[in-house]
């Protein structure tokens, strides 16, 4: 089924853990092997091919995995399995493929969070990045703000960095220190896995003119109980008999 591995060698244990809920995200720098980066890559490159004059509500960018059936046979990948059940425990639903390419020139995307379960934070949602072939910070680059996915907040917005300092973030402080929060500027290199809690602040700054193309995908797997508002998958695909899927395409 799925003998060909994806991730190299990795350890998710407690202190990774405590990491991960103490900033609201994890890099996993280099995990991806690098046949599943040339596959990706083949892939993601196929997405950006067909979005010129897609279908409306059914856009290759959105509902990636429904396209590509790489892509697809990933969702049940037993190491992507492995990993999104050590993040959220046994009981998971795939949520959504997202393919996120940024060409050369690419605007980047301001900040912002997204929303599951705000009243209960027993349900949670994960996003698993795969950031292809990397980024440096000024090119692409994700940016965090560690602590702030501890807000649970669905609707932090900020067009800029100033306009996050002196909005949201203005006199926040970090749950667990009391210290003030910060942007965070990130950069990876090719084949980095990035988990985050969907709640966290987040942005990506422009990619410069003249790069390549920044290959990123992310798959996202929550706990099932809540209504997900970020849920893109087609009946037909839901109905889909996906190797090591079984089980995980439903709402609850
Ligand atoms: O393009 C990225 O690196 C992040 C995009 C994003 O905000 C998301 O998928 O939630
Ligand atoms: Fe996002």
């Amino acid at each position: 089924m799925h003998e060909i591995p994806i991730f190299h060698d990795y350890t998710f244990g407690d202190q990774e853990r405590t990491v991960l809920d103490f900033d609201g995200h994890f890099a996993f720098p280099g995990l991806l092997t690098e046949d599943a980066q040339n596959r990706l890559t083949e892939s993601l490159d196929y997405i950006q091919s067909i979005i010129p004059g897609c279908k409306e509500g059914h856009e290759p960018n959105r509902f990636s995995a429904e396209y590509d059936s790489y892509l697809e046979s990933l969702i049940g990948h037993p190491q992507m399995l492995k990993l999104a059940r050590e993040v959220l425990g046994d009981e998971i639903r795939y949520d959504h493929c997202v393919s996120l390419n940024r060409p050369g020139g690419n605007g980047g995307i301001g900040w912002h969070s997204h929303g599951y379960s705000e009243d209960d934070p027993r349900y949670g949602f994960v996003r698993i990045f795969f950031y292809v072939n990397g980024f440096e910070a000024d090119d692409g680059g994700l940016k965090v703000v560690p602590g702030s996915h501890l807000y649970r907040d669905p609707k932090i917005h900020g067009a800029t960095d100033e306009i996050l300092r002196e909005g949201w973030l203005a006199g926040k402080t970090h749950k667990e220190t009391g210290k003030p929060m910060n942007i965070e500027e990130l950069s990876v290199p090719s084949g980095t896995v990035v988990l985050m809690w969907t709640h966290a602040a987040h942005a990506v700054n422009p990619r410069k003119p003249d790069s390549d193309t920044r290959w990123t995908v992310v798959y996202a797997y929550r706990n099932p109980g809540k209504d997900a508002g970020a849920r893109w998958i087609t009946p037909e695909f839901e109905n889909k008999n996906i190797p090591g899927a079984e089980g995980l395409m439903s709402l609850y």
